[in-house]
């Protein structure tokens, strides 16, 4: 494919002309919305009085939960959300009421009017505390193979421990925004920034107690989204609904970025307990993780989030034993949300730390560990879950990842420079990605587009896929200009619009090129075999002692052509005014559902992936001793994107991934107030953080089978690659005691971590301690 084709609103972002909702025009009707959310974690609300803030200047309505026409609900699957508070509060930045006025200041000043009575109570905020108190989301899962308990008994080494990953805060740059444009009768218009439209349209018209038919959701663009839109997009969207019924007038919620962090879930943290056995080369026989993540205050998508991350944590690595146990616990926080790699990078990074601390404990170079563990082609090649590997690309990027980056000699660069620093150290670690592309939940493996000719010959292509900056639009504007055989210019990319495509699932799960690309191409397919009949018929009627048979009917270079008749030839332009006069159908509805697969949700067994996406990186850093500041020196990756392009996604997955891993730490107080809702608080990665030398390169003929234009998925997989920045900051510590004893480690390596890791490093070595205190 021409790579060399520019995204659609490259030139539109950079001259501002882009329209996101908070650009689009509307008349002086429009009202801008409020949310008053919970300032208490845990409370009962035993009374409230909106008449004072109701009487305020400007003020066109002042809603609570009494004021919803229809359901109280916007829990996207399990319906424990209210739209609303009713009667309690069980997090700080629940939204309890709702307000309209002509301005931003009339809403603040009505605000302060609100009075409320609460009786507070008492708040769980950690998994542990959530664990003592026992608030199961639902039940533990568990997935098995072999027989890890023997296996662990009969292992000669085995290792155990724990390890904590933080949360990880979005930071989309447009944060959630919706307006709302009543229309006549009971239709109303919805401009949403949201990766699910048909979830947020059958939400609203839940709210509002009328049809879908009368819902309509529009998205252009979103100013990007990482899983934040995919479920709790419909907030927004469902409060400026309420607001716009309520007041029969247009209405936009744009949430300021304080209160967006405030109220909206996160990455899930989780605690995962480990333990694993293995042999004198390294190679693991068992393991067996125990999985328990921070759900917040209901269900969203938890469930599905602990389930990709069940079906990760054997990352790129073969374990004939295994015992995995996922658990969601409920806390009084902000319902934690689908976050880029959706479990999946909690999941790899507790493997990952059982390979470091295993190579660690036999004193062996880590990447000779993975090596010995990873997946095999023909054998070894089944995971825990019964998925065989096919088309491993694990041991073809790992030989060329290992010269490309020259990891040998680095190696003894990194040994040289640290055997002589005092007060610096350089670390290097490689770490591998086998990242399973599909929903698990199989039935959202679906997509629709509808494609329709005008008869000028402008083509006008609508999907069911969002667009949230990582060029969706543009691919689906490639491929229809491959498979039409047309320039680019001849098409446009539409809105994504309910009343053109419907019953959507989320631009999500890495998997809206691979769905909505092959439904674009359907509905081109079934257009192709009219026009096609039709031109065949035209050159017949022209020369009908030798006829043209449809089967020779090619699109290419802006023509209709017969392949079989040299010089038959007619534009595709001036053929479709001629389709109309024939009485052609220009319009297609194309539709394409994933084959293959098929996942047993409850044995936890079956092929929940339709392949796999792989890659590798290699990341050197150095660290400094005195500070904890890191720097990324160099990072080499090769990704696996089948025939694909992506470079722009591969860069950004790291250096977001990266964040994950070191500086981006979510806080609470003791009271659940988020401390850290702020880019003075929150330190997401800067141009100053990305890595100082930066290769990335794709894995050469590797086409996938079965694909759009043999491209594989891309969104997801490379934020986990960042696991190797991790590491290597892991790796750097450990020189610290001249790599003989295990540092406590935890993700994100903040600096404090880093210095407390440091610290008790220093200890270890003082007491003089045998290796690997935790191990047995
Ligand atoms: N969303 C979802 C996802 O509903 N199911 C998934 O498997 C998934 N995977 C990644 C991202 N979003
Ligand atoms: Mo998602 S985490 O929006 O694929």
């Amino acid at each position: 494919m021409n790579n060399k084709f520019p995204h659609e609103s490259a030139e539109k972002h950079v001259t501002g002309e882009a329209v996101y909702i908070d650009d689009m025009l509307v008349n002086d009707q429009l009202l801008t919305g409020r949310v008053v959310y919970s300032p208490h974690a845990h409370a009962k609300i035993k009374s409230f009085d909106l008449s004072e803030a109701a009487r305020v200047t400007g003020v066109h309505a002042v809603l609570s939960y009494k004021d919803i026409p229809g359901h109280n609900q916007m829990g996207p699957v399990v319906k424990d959300e209210p739209c609303l508070a009713a009667g309690e509060v069980t997090f700080v930045g629940q939204a309890m009421f709702l307000i309209a006025a002509g301005s931003e200041e009339q809403c603040i000043e009505a605000e302060k009017l609100i009075r409320v009575e609460y009786e507070p109570l008492d708040a769980v905020l950690t998994i542990e505390r959530a664990m003592e108190r026992g608030t199961l989301m639902g039940p533990a899962k568990n997935i098995e193979r072999g027989d890890p308990g023997a296996a662990l008994k009969a292992a000669p080494h085995r290792l155990r421990g724990e390890l904590r990953t933080g949360a990880q805060e979005h930071w989309y740059l447009e944060s959630q925004v919706c307006l709302c444009v009543p229309g006549e009768g009971r239709e109303i218009n919805v401009f949403s920034s949201t990766q699910h439209p048909s979830e947020t349209q059958a939400l609203i018209a839940e709210l509002l107690g009328v049809g879908k038919h009368e819902v309509v959701v529009e998205v252009r663009r979103m100013g990007g989204a990482f899983g934040g839109k995919e479920t709790q997009g419909n907030h927004t969207a469902c409060w400026a609904a309420l607001l716009s019924h309520a007041t029969k007038k247009p209405v936009k919620v744009r949430l300021f970025r304080d209160d967006d962090m405030k109220i909206t879930g996160k990455r899930h943290r989780f605690i995962t307990r480990y333990e694993a056995g293995y042999d004198e080369e390294g190679r693991i026989s068992a393991v067996k993780f125990d999985l328990n993540s921070d759900g917040g205050g209901a269900v969203d998508l938890s469930f599905a989030i602990m389930e990709r991350a069940m079906l990760h944590c054997d990352n790129a690595y073969y374990m004939p034993n295994m015992s995995v146990t996922g658990r969601v616990w409920k806390t009084n926080l902000p319902s934690n949300t689908a976050f880029r790699g959706f479990g999946g990078p909690q999941g790899m990074a507790a493997i990952e730390t059982v390979v470091d601390r295993i190579a660690r404990a036999l004193k062996k170079d880590p990447a000779e560990i993975r090596l010995k563990n990873y997946y095999g082609t023909n054998r070894n090649n089944i995971t825990h879950y019964g998925e065989k590997v096919e088309h491993n690309r694990l041991f073809m990027i790992e030989e060329q990842l290992m010269i490309s980056a020259a990891y040998g000699k680095r190696r003894d660069g990194v040994n040289q420079f640290n055997a002589s620093n005092e007060f610096f150290k350089k670390g290097l670690a490689i770490t591998p990605v086998k990242f399973g592309i599909s929903f698990t939940t199989s039935f959202l493996n679906q997509a629709g587009a509808l494609v329709l000719i005008y008869t000028d010959g402008t083509i006008l292509v609508n999907h069911g896929g969002t667009e949230m900056g990582q060029g969706l639009h543009t691919k689906m504007h490639q491929i229809a200009a491959a498979e039409f055989g047309v320039s680019p210019a001849r098409i446009k990319v539409n809105a994504t619009n309910t009343s053109k495509v419907p019953n959507t699932s989320a631009t999500a799960a890495s998997a809206g090129a691979d769905l909505n690309g092959m439904a674009v191409k359907n509905a081109i397919d079934i257009l192709k075999s009219r026009i096609g009949d039709a031109v065949a018929a035209i050159f017949t009627e022209k020369y009908p002692d030798d006829p043209s048979s449809p089967e020779g009917i090619v699109f290419e270079r802006d023509q209709i052509s017969d392949s079989l008749h040299p010089g038959r030839t007619i534009g595709f332009a001036d053929a479709m005014p001629l389709m109309q006069l024939r009485q052609v159908s220009l319009s297609a509805a194309g539709y394409y559902r994933t084959p293959k697969i098929g996942w047993d949700k409850k044995k936890g067994h079956g092929r929940p992936f339709h392949y796999y996406a792989f890659g590798m990186a290699v990341t050197e850093v150095l660290l400094d001793l005195l500070t904890g500041y890191h720097t990324i020196l160099r990072a080499d990756i090769l990704h696996d994107v089948g025939e694909g392009i992506d470079i722009g996604q591969i860069e950004g997955g790291y250096v977001q991934g990266a964040g994950w891993c070191t500086t981006e730490e979510v806080k609470w107080d003791s009271r659940g107030n988020l401390m850290t809702h702020s880019p003075d608080t929150y330190k997401i990665p800067s141009v100053q953080d990305i890595p100082k030398d930066f290769r990335v390169a794709l894995l050469q003929d590797v086409p996938n089978p079965d694909t759009i234009r043999r491209s594989k998925a891309v969104a997801e997989p490379p934020l986990m690659l960042a696991l190797s920045v991790w590491l290597a900051i892991k790796d750097a510590i450990s020189a610290v005691a001249n790599h003989e004893f295990e540092p406590e480690f935890s993700l994100p390596a903040t600096n404090e971590t880093i210095l407390l890791s440091i610290e008790s490093l220093k200890k270890q070595v003082d007491r003089n301690l045998v290796s690997l205190p935790a191990a047995s």
